[in-house]
């Protein structure tokens, strides 16, 4: 079974992409961001305490998204895993290596959309008005994301990059274009 991490900013396309590469390659989804949306929509009262963190653009703790990526990794029976807006944090990545070396599994590979800021800040501008996510609807809330991003995130990409795991992919353009290159690498990879 392969492992593959898809980073990336918010807004550089991680979740529009991932539905091409689980339809492709029948990888098994995990959308930290779905999962807690889901959460919201039933109004529990995880989702409750996520939905104000998400609001003002802040990550929610890391036991939080931990312990959802535990519960449905375990019983995962597929040719692979996309984690998708996970790991966030370098807490979150040495979790998940823990989780997959018990499981005598590792992170096969990590790649990253690089992606403009203004045209990351433009998509998710413009989500806001075509979906009404809240969260994409403040121009200062989108600009917390990327800070949040620039602070907390950027780091993890080092992490894998020391596992020689990490690759870039130029996230820049038409979204078919994009998914060729993505492709081209998951490809080598099976
Ligand atoms: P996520 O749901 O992961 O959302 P995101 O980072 O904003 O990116 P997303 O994947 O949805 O958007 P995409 O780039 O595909 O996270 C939301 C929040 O949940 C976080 O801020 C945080 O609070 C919380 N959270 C989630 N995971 C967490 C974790 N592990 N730890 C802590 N907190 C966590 O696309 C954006 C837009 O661009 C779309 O409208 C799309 O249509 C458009 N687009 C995509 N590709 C394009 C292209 N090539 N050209 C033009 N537009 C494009």
């Amino acid at each position: 079974m392969k492992n593959v991490i898809i980073f990336g900013p918010p807004g550089s396309g991680k979740g529009t992409q991932s539905q091409y590469i689980v339809a492709q390659y029948s990888f098994l989804h995990l959308s930290t961001g779905d999962l807690l949306r889901a959460e919201i929509e039933k109004k529990t009262e995880l989702g409750l305490q996520a939905k104000k963190l998400m609001d003002q653009g802040s990550l929610v703790p890391d036991e939080v998204v931990i312990e959802m990526i535990r519960n449905k990794i375990s019983n995962a029976k597929c040719p692979g895993v996309l984690f998708d807006g996970f790991p966030r944090t370098l807490n979150q990545a040495k979790a998940l290596d823990e989780m997959l070396d018990k499981m005598g599994q590792k992170i096969d590979l990590m790649f990253a959309l690089i992606v403009e800021e203004e045209e990351l800040t433009q998509r998710l501008i413009k989500r806001g008005v075509d979906s009404g996510r809240s969260d994409d609807q403040s121009l200062d809330v989108v600009k917390k994301r990327i800070q949040e991003y620039n602070l907390k995130t950027k780091q993890v990409a080092q992490h894998y990059e020391q596992k020689k795991v990490f690759f870039e992919i130029n996230g820049m353009g038409k979204i078919q274009e994009i998914s060729q290159r993505i492709k081209k690498k998951l490809d080598s990879l099976t």
